[in-house]
């Protein structure tokens, strides 16, 4: 079994080719994408995060860490996907206004795409406007918020407030770290998840795939 730690070692120092060679070299070795993912490049991340916290780390480490995730996840992005599936429905995704964190965005387009979604990315800080107005250009069926700062969470009540006024139809999933099943229902939203596999989960239930 691959030995994960030396990848996280290079992760959270913000090694991009150091992230690169190891990951190329573990899909050659036959481990599984979403092991490299889970066990090599989030528990990275998720150690980079406490060590923030912990004021152990500052800004411009955790984002050449985070750039160092970046260039791991787009390596393992066509492992992840499935490629040449036709569109099962259409998924707007983005980070809400105010809150700059794609990681966790990036993820669940991702998942979107590999469960057959055709996805729009958003992008980041991205205001309850710019939602409506896409969702409607794309006649999405599900529209995804992400957030990360309990700071920014107001911004998904906006959003979804803003949506339902303006007669989006879409379903509205939401998530992020500090997003929980209590805000979602609090807010209005169609549907929660922890994680990105699951938000795809959820979608697809929504379309009735
Ligand atoms: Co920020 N940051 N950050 N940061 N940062 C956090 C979130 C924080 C928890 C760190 C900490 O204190 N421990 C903290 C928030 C505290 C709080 O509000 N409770 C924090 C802070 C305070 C800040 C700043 C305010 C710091 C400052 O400037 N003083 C600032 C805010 C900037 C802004 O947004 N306006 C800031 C800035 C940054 C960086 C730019 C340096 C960088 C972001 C780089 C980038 O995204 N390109 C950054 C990072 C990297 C983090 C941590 C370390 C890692 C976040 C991450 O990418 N995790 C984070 C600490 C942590 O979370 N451990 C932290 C990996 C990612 C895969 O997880 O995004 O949670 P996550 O996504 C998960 C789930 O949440 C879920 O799926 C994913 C897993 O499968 N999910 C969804 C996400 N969206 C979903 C949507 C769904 C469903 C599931 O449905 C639609």
């Amino acid at each position: 079994m691959a030995d994960f730690e030396v990848l996280r070692v290079a992760m959270k120092s913000g090694k991009v080719p150091d992230v690169t060679r190891i990951v190329n070299e573990f899909l050659d070795a036959g481990e599984k994408a979403e092991d490299i993912l889970n066990q090599g490049l989030l528990q990275a991340m998720t150690e980079v995060g406490k060590r923030f916290k912990a004021n152990e780390v500052f800004v411009p480490e955790v984002l050449i860490a985070a750039r160092a995730m970046k260039a791991g996840t787009e390596i393992l992005k066509p492992h992840l996907v499935e490629a040449g599936v036709e569109a099962v429905g259409t998924a707007i995704m983005g980070t809400v206004k105010g809150d700059l964190h794609d990681i966790g965005k990036n993820l669940v387009i991702m998942m979107l795409e590999g469960a057959g979604f055709n996805v729009i990315d958003a992008g980041v800080d991205v205001s309850p406007e710019k939602f409506v107005a896409l969702a409607k250009e794309h006649n999405a069926h599900i529209v995804g918020l992400s957030a990360l700062l309990t700071t920014t969470m107001p911004s998904m009540k906006a959003a979804v407030d803003t949506m339902r006024t303006e007669g989006v139809t879409a379903k509205i999933i939401i998530g992020g770290a500090p997003v929980t099943q209590t805000y979602c229902d609090s807010i209005g939203a169609d549907g929660y998840s922890e994680d990105a596999a699951a938000a795809a989960e959820l979608a697809l239930s929504f379309i009735g795939s």
